[in-house]
């Protein structure tokens, strides 16, 4: 039975006021906050661990080292990969991406080349692409999202084709509370000679995630929305696939032998991690994952869906407003507009009850101009929120819709 209370004792954070008020936060999308056992892994690295890795032979470099190798065992566990020798630190999401479509992008694509994305993609998996494209003469393709917030499949599966070298495409969107079928698009990728890029930002942190069982060649994911430190992330890539591509940063530890003409690399992921990383972030990464592997995914996605239709059905309650994506198969993230409101007005209000929501455009501006707004407010729900938190949001929307209606 999953002890929601209970989980929430580990985050002293959600014992803080806002205002005067218990803080409702309710912007887990942008990022999460962090149990307990986090902050001591963090604090037992740098008060006990702290070095460089891989560099030197001294103990405190050898436990460094080994911490943050073991990080790398854990997290490929987490995401199911066969071997952590495709597991790659990065800053987060948007550098992961940036390292594919340059090191990769800029080796395999040519003119005429085609990389097929979806309408629903964060700016961190279309502008990468854009900047690949302008440098190589690739031309992007889009597969449209439908009425209901669903990608059409069916044009996906006419857009892919001999001329498409890479899908690439959001696992889970941060707007629309959608789960699109990752697996049916790398099959379509795959059918056609095509790599298949997984933006795993907002499925890893909620969702049981299985790389093999995605079939996917990169998956990408951001430690800080799945309760770990900022300033890490991962690129998971086929090894095979890894081998193949150049480095994305030279520098040190990515480098086999160097001489003053030119260089030869080391074998993936090391070829990928330059200079000297967020050693202690990877440590707080590798507690992150424990937590959640103790928990279970299942248990964590299923209480997730439950508020996130409980969301769903509360927000409904409220006259005239639009919460964008489908009825069902959600995600917790709820995107909203009301009329008369601006989403902006809204989160300001809500702040002031010490609710955190997002509002705005959400880094997803063509998805915006789809969708016919500006921008939306944005609900989003992790595993220490709760129905009477949602209860908490809906209320105080009702009452800033009263605040609002007695100026127009
Ligand atoms: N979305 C949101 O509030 P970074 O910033 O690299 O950790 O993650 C980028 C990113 C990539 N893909 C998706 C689907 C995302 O949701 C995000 C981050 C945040 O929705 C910040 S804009």
């Amino acid at each position: 039975m999953y002890d929601v209370e209970k989980v929430r004792t580990e985050f002293p954070i959600l014992g803080r006021k806002v205002g005067g008020k218990d803080l409702v936060y309710l912007d887990n999308a942008a990022t999460s906050q962090k149990p307990r056992r986090v902050l001591e892994a963090l604090n037992e690295y740098y008060e006990e661990h702290n070095a460089n890795i891989h560099r030197g032979v001294h103990r405190l470099s050898e436990e460094a080292t080994s911490a943050y190798e073991g990080s790398r065992r854990k997290v490929a566990r987490f995401l199911g990969a066969p071997e952590e020798t495709g597991l790659v630190f990065t800053r987060g999401t948007t550098e992961s991406v940036n390292l594919v479509a340059h090191a990769w992008g800029r080796k395999e694509l040519r003119e005429g080349d085609e990389v097929v994305l979806t309408e629903v993609e964060h700016h961190s998996n279309l502008v990468p692409w854009q900047l690949a494209a302008r440098a190589t003469g690739a031309k992007l393709r889009f597969v449209p999202v439908l009425e209901d917030g669903t990608l059409d499949m069916e044009e996906a599966a006419r857009l892919i084709g001999p001329r498409t070298k890479m899908v690439a495409a959001v696992h889970a969107s941060n707007v629309l509370a959608t789960i699109n079928p990752v697996e049916r698009l790398a099959e379509l990728a795959h059918e056609a000679g095509a790599l298949m890029l997984v933006d795993g930002a907002q499925s890893a942190p909620h969702l049981p995630v299985n790389v093999e069982a995605l079939g996917c060649d990169f998956f990408a994911c951001s430690g800080h929305k799945m309760l770990g430190p900022t300033g890490v992330g991962v690129l998971w890539g086929r090894p095979e696939v890894l081998e193949e591509m150049d480095p994305f940063l030279g520098g040190g530890e990515m480098i086999r032998e160097v001489h003053l003409d030119h260089s030869t690399w080391n074998d993936p992921p090391h070829k990928f991690e330059a200079g000297t990383m967020n050693i202690g972030q990877v440590v707080g990464l590798g507690a992150a994952v424990d937590y959640l592997k103790g928990l279970r995914m299942e248990n964590v996605r299923e209480h997730e869906r439950r508020l996130g239709e409980y969301a769903y059905q509360r927000l409904s309650e409220l006259e005239g407003i639009t919460i964008h994506g489908p009825t069902e198969d959600r995600t917790g993230i709820a995107s909203f507009t009301l009329p008369d409101v601006h989403p902006h007005d809204l989160s300001q209000l809500l702040d002031e009850e010490g609710i955190a929501i997002r509002s705005g455009h959400h880094c997803t501006q063509p998805l915006m101009r789809r969708l016919g707004v500006v921008a939306t407010a944005r609900a989003s729900f992790y595993l220490y929120n709760t129905e009477e938190e949602v209860d908490a949001l809906v209320d105080a929307l009702a009452r800033a819709r009263e605040f609002f209606g007695a100026f127009v």
